[in-house]
């Protein structure tokens, strides 16, 4: 299937208006939109995600494409739900208790997104409490977000509290001070440098 040039650019320039104008203009004309999604969404959210990562977009970028990628996609998203199509999964994504730095969160959301994932966003300064809620309404995966070195402890509560009561659900950790030898130390079951980073290790657990 083909890509809709006009939409992908659209959105990867990050251009919220030319995105929205595109996709509606692309239902109109009939087309699929599954196929939308697949073929012109997704991958102009995994190109910014990969520009990232070589360093040839920066976080504003990021933020950008992620908004015209939310217009296109919350125009979509009733008929993607008309047409049968179920998201890849139910994800959960908030920042550790004591921390309000949610811009890594966000994109983290935003890149799960564009990947076709269902994200409930939990916010900032997160109790176990609020994380066990969404595992309660059918979150696999939580994805946990630290920014202080302060809070950072805090994301081990959270492992401690829920593993033995969810053995199965993925706890993956990110953020700035993380690491994955810290990672493995509190027993969580990955870490991503990068918000792109998520969507693989998100991908394993609904292998
Ligand atoms: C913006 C900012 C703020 C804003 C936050 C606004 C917001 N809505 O987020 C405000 C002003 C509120 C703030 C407050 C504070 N801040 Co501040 N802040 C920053 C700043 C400048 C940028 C952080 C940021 O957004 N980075 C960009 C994002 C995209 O990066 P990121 O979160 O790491 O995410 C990337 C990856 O890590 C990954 N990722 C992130 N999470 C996850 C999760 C998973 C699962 C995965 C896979 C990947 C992943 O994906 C992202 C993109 O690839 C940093 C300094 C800096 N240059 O980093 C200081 C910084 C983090 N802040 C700091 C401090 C000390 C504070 C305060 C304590 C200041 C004060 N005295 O009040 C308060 C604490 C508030 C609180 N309780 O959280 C220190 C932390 C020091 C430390 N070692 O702990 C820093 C490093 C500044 C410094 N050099 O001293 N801050």
């Amino acid at each position: 299937m083909a890509r809709n040039e006009e939409l992908y650019q659209a959105v990867y320039q990050g251009n919220k208006d030319r995105a929205l104008e595109a996709v509606k203009a692309a239902v109109d004309a009939g087309e699929d939109v599954a196929t939308l999604l697949d073929e012109s969404l997704i991958p102009a959210m995994q190109q910014i995600g990969q520009d990232f990562e070589c360093g040839q977009a920066f976080v504003p970028e990021m933020l950008i494409v992620a908004r015209a990628m939310s217009a296109a996609l919350e125009y979509i998203q009733p008929l993607l739900t008309e047409a049968g199509v179920e998201p890849k999964g139910k994800v959960c994504a908030g920042t550790v208790k004591g921390d309000l730095h949610d811009i890594g969160k966000n994109l983290v959301a935003m890149m799960l997104k564009g990947a076709g994932y269902e994200v409930v966003d939990l916010g900032v300064d997160c109790s176990v409490d609020k994380f066990v809620g969404a595992i309660e309404n059918g979150a696999k995966v939580v994805l946990i977000s630290a920014l202080l070195t302060t809070t950072m402890p805090a994301m081990k509560t959270v492992v401690d509290q829920i593993k033995p009561q969810y053995p199965d659900i993925g706890i993956l950790v990110g953020g700035a001070p993380v690491t994955a030898e810290f990672a493995k130390s509190i027993g969580a079951d990955g870490y991503g440098a990068t918000a792109n980073q998520a969507v693989p290790l998100v991908e394993k657990f609904f292998a």
